[in-house]
């Protein structure tokens, strides 16, 4: 055999025994490259005679074609086989159950839920929704709200009241989010449209108290403003929280000292074993207390009386999440036990809108 063709074979078998891309690009290294062996007997030419250069000159470069055509051809063979392997170990089972999500790890609180059905419910009918500190002053939860100085009105809230200050002012708990309405009457001139939610605090704790506790207020101030309107944005309001086509409400005469006249907003229901429902039956619910906001409070917050009216509402967050969601204890809402909170909460991306349903 001529050195050629053995040269020839030796690369073709180093060619088809190469095992991957990586060993290929070593055969070819060794043959073609600046250093290999056809590279090598190539440069013999220079010293040769030109007819003896001629004819070997022809027979290495046909060499050469055939070992490049050798080399390509595996190179093709070998890059479907690796691209055929990583398909088959890349294959994805579409049939194997979704991996868990930290998403099903966190719940919403139910108050938090609620809060947020009534914040959609009310700003589908143009109302804001304005926040006030915790802490306040007896001006603002009480004095400018028509509670008199000495009433027994503000023991009726069994307040919580820090130190007397050096000045003998007296900051407090506020006792109701009504401080949040006297902030943004003192802030801006009608007409004002709010809601108003937030903890709020009463020294009272039994089966159906605790000392903190949730509520949001409402509030309307315009020149025609009236318990019509009032009527209807209640009944607008309970057929959208209880989810229901329609509602029957009572109103009967109370007392708070903010409003006059008072009134407290009962609304139908049914309770069948063990289960209420809404809007229908023989059975009323107490859920609100309203009415038109008293001339005194208005004058205390720079709204002239002879030209403004308005009505204001208040219910207790807490009770409606229980009545909505069949709650039955309220001190269970503030212990943190982690396996209640994975029985009554909401997943966190369910959030509530009108479109989708309030508690889909
Ligand atoms: C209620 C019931 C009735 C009320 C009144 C006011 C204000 F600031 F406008 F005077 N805010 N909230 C109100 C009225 C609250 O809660 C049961």
């Amino acid at each position: 055999m001529s050195d050629l063709a053995a040269l020839e074979n030796e690369t073709l078998e180093s060619i088809a025994s190469a095992a991957d891309e990586a060993g290929l690009e070593g055969v070819r290294v060794a043959a073609l490259g600046k250093k290999g062996s056809v590279s090598a007997l190539l440069a013999t030419l220079g010293k040769m005679a030109p007819e003896d250069r001629k004819v070997r000159g022809a027979a290495i470069n046909l060499l050469k074609d055939r070992i490049v055509e050798a080399f390509e051809a595996r190179r093709e063979v070998l890059k479907q086989a690796a691209l055929e392997a990583r398909l088959a170990a890349e294959v994805v089972d579409v049939t194997l159950p979704v991996r868990p999500s930290p998403l099903d790890n966190g719940r919403i609180h139910p108050i938090t839920q609620v809060m947020d059905e009534v914040a959609v419910i009310f700003a589908d009918m143009g109302f804001a929704i304005a926040e006030g500190p915790d802490i306040e002053t007896d001006d603002f939860n009480f004095t400018k709200l028509n509670f008199p100085p000495d009433h027994p009105a503000r023991e009726m809230h069994d307040t919580f009241f820090f130190s007397p200050s050096a000045d003998g002012s007296r900051a407090l708990l506020r006792t109701h989010t009504s401080p949040v309405q006297v902030r943004t009457m003192l802030a801006q001139q009608p007409p004002i449209r709010i809601i108003c939610p937030g903890r709020t605090y009463r020294c009272d704790s039994d089966q159906t108290h605790t000392p903190m506790f949730h509520q949001v207020e409402g509030l309307v101030i315009d020149r025609q403003a009236n318990l019509g309107n009032l009527k209807w944005i209640l009944e607008e309001f309970c057929k959208a929280f209880f989810e229901v086509p329609e509602v029957t409400m009572r109103f009967r005469p109370s007392f708070f000292p903010f409003t006059e006249p008072s009134m407290e907003v009962d609304i139908r229901c049914s309770r069948r074993d063990g289960e209420i429902r809404f809007g229908e039956g023989e059975d009323w619910l107490e859920i609100l207390g309203c009415g038109m906001v008293h001339p005194n409070v208005l004058t205390a917050c720079g709204i002239d009386p002879e030209i403004y009216q308005g009505f204001a509402w208040g219910m207790g967050i807490d009770r409606i999440a229980m009545l909505k969601y069949g709650i039955p204890d309220l001190r269970a809402f503030f212990e943190s036990d982690i396996r209640w909170l994975n029985h009554y909460g909401f997943r966190p991306l369910d959030l509530p809108s009108l479109l989708a349903g309030l508690s889909a």
